[in-house]
């Protein structure tokens, strides 16, 4: 804001004295605040207001005109981002669009990492080495107050272990492993011999889980396997010479639920008894898949409400069961 200069001529004044032009404008606008261009220039000025000439401001007027402006300008600024961060933290599509459209890509280009190896590096630096919980803490930890991530979480992680628990299961198959969260909570309440392959198509990913896996002591229960389900699924009884699984939890790409049980049916990899559960079924959300598990005489299925991960949004996990012949 630029200022005005006051000069005094009385002849045993002669004084120089600066006030804001904003002063000045409010004075000229509310002659109630006259005084105060002035009170602004020290009290001699008020006193010999008849000798003083005020010069006119180096800004133009309209400039001093702009403040109001700019204020209400800033105002709404203020308001259009907080309502952003309410909807990103409340909404799942605009934490969509902000975690993972904008927040994910400026943070790669920053630090020329992606997050799931952020994640590790958090993993190695706070967790103890050998302890699963503490590597499910430091993963929480991490995504809840500095990067979102899309891990299950501890919220839904609770059902997948409850589930787990009841199952105790042998074999278990995961689909979409991303960072080895899920995998690690899977893997750590497995009864003694039981072995959990997880199918990843990212191979960076594959690598950090691998790390996260070991970091976590449960390396030798779980096999990362890369590769896309589709071509792996059907490799699997001869591979792993596996008959069949006795858990599976869906967690890769949504549009890939139904296509990828309709497969695990073809190649006869499922028992009566056999458990799937599928995580975000409300968000993003499966459509298909749930209609076929709730409308398909093979399944008993069972919705499981809560929220997304490290989110106030409704999500929630759909269990699924092969009724067992009596
Ligand atoms: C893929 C998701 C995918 C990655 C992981 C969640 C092998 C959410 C979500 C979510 C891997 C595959 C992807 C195939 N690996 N993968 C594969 N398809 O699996 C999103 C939200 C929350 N074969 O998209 O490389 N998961 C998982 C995000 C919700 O590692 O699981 O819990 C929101 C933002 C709300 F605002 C996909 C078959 C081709
Ligand atoms: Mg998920």
């Amino acid at each position: 804001m630029g200022r005005k200069v006051l000069i005094c001529r009385h002849f045993l004044c002669y004084s120089i004295g600066r006030c804001s032009s904003y002063t000045v404008y409010k004075a000229e606008v509310y002659p109630a605040l006259y005084r105060s261009r002035y009170r602004s220039c020290g009290w001699r000025a008020w006193r010999h207001r008849s000798h003083c000439i005020w010069l006119s401001p180096q800004v133009p007027e309209s400039d001093h005109r702009m403040l109001p402006v700019l204020l209400v300008l800033g105002a709404v600024l203020v308001a259009v981002l907080l309502f952003i961060l309410h909807r990103v933290r409340t909404d799942g599509a605009w934490a969509l669009w902000w975690h993972d459209n904008h927040l994910e890509k400026l943070k790669d280009f920053l630090s020329g990492t992606s997050r799931p190896v952020r994640i590790l590096h958090h993993v190695q630096k706070v967790a103890q080495y050998g302890d699963a919980q503490s590597v499910l803490s430091a993963v929480d930890s991490y995504c809840s107050k500095i990067e979102w991530a899309m891990n299950v979480g501890d919220l839904k992680g609770q059902i997948l272990d409850a589930v787990v628990l009841e199952t105790r299961p042998h074999y278990v198959l995961e689909l979409g492993t991303y960072c080895g969260y899920s995998t690690v909570r899977i893997a750590r309440l497995l009864p003694p011999g039981a072995r959990l392959f997880s199918i990843e198509m990212n191979p960076q990913y594959a690598q950090v889980a691998r790390e996260i896996i070991q970091h976590a002591g449960l390396d030798a229960k779980v096999d990362i396997l890369v590769g896309c389900t589709s071509d792996l699924i059907p490799q699997l009884k001869k591979k792993l010479d596996i008959e069949k699984f006795d858990f599976v939890f869906i967690d890769h790409w949504k549009v890939s639920y139904l296509r990828d049980t309709k497969l695990l049916e073809e190649c006869d990899l499922l028992r009566p008894g056999s458990v799937l559960l599928a995580d975000n079924v409300t968000c993003p959300g499966a459509p298909d898949y749930l209609h076929y598990m709730r409308t398909s005489p093979r399944y008993e299925s069972q919705y499981f409400p809560s929220r997304l991960e490290y989110l106030q949004v409704e999500d929630g996990m759909e269990k699924s069961v092969t009724p067992e012949r009596p």
